[in-house]
């Protein structure tokens, strides 16, 4: 039996991932700058076996159907063949997320399950390679193997494209992201697909591709600087720059929900009235609120004119990936 278990934190990129050039590695079509953060976080265990006759996999303590658990095995294979090992696995996930409101991320999944998989076949992967090994199983899991504000460098094949920290003096410690979690019934377009229709069709496409190389720059300066309007204005811009993407796609399609919008405007109006926020938005149209942890409360208190308490989680700049001890053993 080879045991191994790690906890990685999820991050909410700030520039971000929008587009595939190589679909099997995940090689991105553009570098991407997140935030780790502290509130939402994934502990993987994963056991190998002689024992084991398939792969299985349970998240929240319910096994996973047939596509989750294909998923994970691919990502395994992986694994297996960097320790030349061939013998099946358990994977065991909890998510750590404040309510059940679609936070799940596979950000934290992914990371978390690569540095399980370093564990338990004692692969002694660096921080790089455990980066390149997790953008594997889904592309912004390579960004979660650091903490703080993380650059995930685009490269041109497996061994190039990777994250690495983005130097900060601890700005980040300053820092704070409040989620506003939006339920909506809309069906929904995974970022997977949502992505790849976008590269394939949307006319917006190469006016994205030029805007994040300029925002990444704008972004990486601002943080040197710690100048945070300069942060925030440029992560709200390219969020909304990505959303735009979308519409133009063929069919079209949004993650925003009216609710969504009712969020952005009301971050406009909080900073209109003199509370420096911004907005930005993934996959889905929950609404996170960059902003500096000195004036969360108030931010709280405004927001609460709209959305109820339970709406409202904030975090803190999060760590990178941590072993954990494994107390099962057999
Ligand atoms: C990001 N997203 O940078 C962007 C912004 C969603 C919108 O990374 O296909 O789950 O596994 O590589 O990493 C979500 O995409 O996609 C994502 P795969 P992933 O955070």
């Amino acid at each position: 039996m080879y045991n191994g278990k790690a906890r990685a934190y999820t991050n909410i990129a700030l520039i971000k991932y929008w587009g595939k050039k190589d679909k099997e590695l995940i090689l991105p079509m553009n570098n991407s700058l997140s935030l780790t953060l502290d509130a939402f976080y994934t502990e993987t265990s994963v056991s190998f076996s002689k024992a084991y006759t398939e792969d299985t996999f349970s998240l929240d303590g319910v096994l996973q159907d047939e596509k989750a658990t294909a998923k994970i095995s691919h990502f395994l294979d992986l694994a297996r063949k960097k320790a030349g090992l061939p013998y099946f696995a358990h994977v065991e996930s909890q998510n750590f997320v404040p309510t059940a409101a679609g936070l799940a991320s596979s950000a934290s999944g992914l990371a978390a399950l690569a540095g399980a998989c370093n564990e338990a076949l004692q692969l002694g992967l660096s921080d790089k390679e455990l980066s390149q090994l997790a953008r594997r199983g889904s592309g912004s899991a390579c960004r979660s193997i650091f903490g703080g504000f993380v650059e995930w460098e685009k490269g041109y094949s497996d061994t190039t494209s990777y994250a690495q920290v983005v130097p900060s003096n601890h700005w980040e410690d300053e820092l704070a992201m409040i989620f506003i979690l939006i339920n909506d019934q809309q069906k929904d377009v995974s970022s997977r697909d949502g992505m790849e229709r976008t590269v394939a069709t949307s006319d917006f496409y190469d006016g994205w591709l030029d805007a994040v190389a300029r925002d990444i720059q704008t972004a990486k300066q601002a943080i040197a600087n710690k100048d945070f309007q300069a942060l925030g204005e440029v992560t709200e811009a390219n969020g909304l720059k990505m959303h735009a993407t979308t519409l133009a796609a063929t069919p079209p399609f949004t993650y925003w929900s009216p609710d969504s919008l009712k969020a952005m405007n009301k971050v406009r109006q909080i900073r209109q009235n003199g509370l420096a926020c911004y907005f930005t938005m993934d996959a889905g149209p929950n609404v996170k609120v960059l902003c500096q942890k000195k004036d969360v409360a108030s931010i709280l208190t405004a927001l609460q004119e709209e959305f109820t308490e339970e709406q409202l989680t904030c975090a803190y700049a999060g760590q990178g990936l941590k072993s954990l001890e494994m107390e099962v053993s057999k």
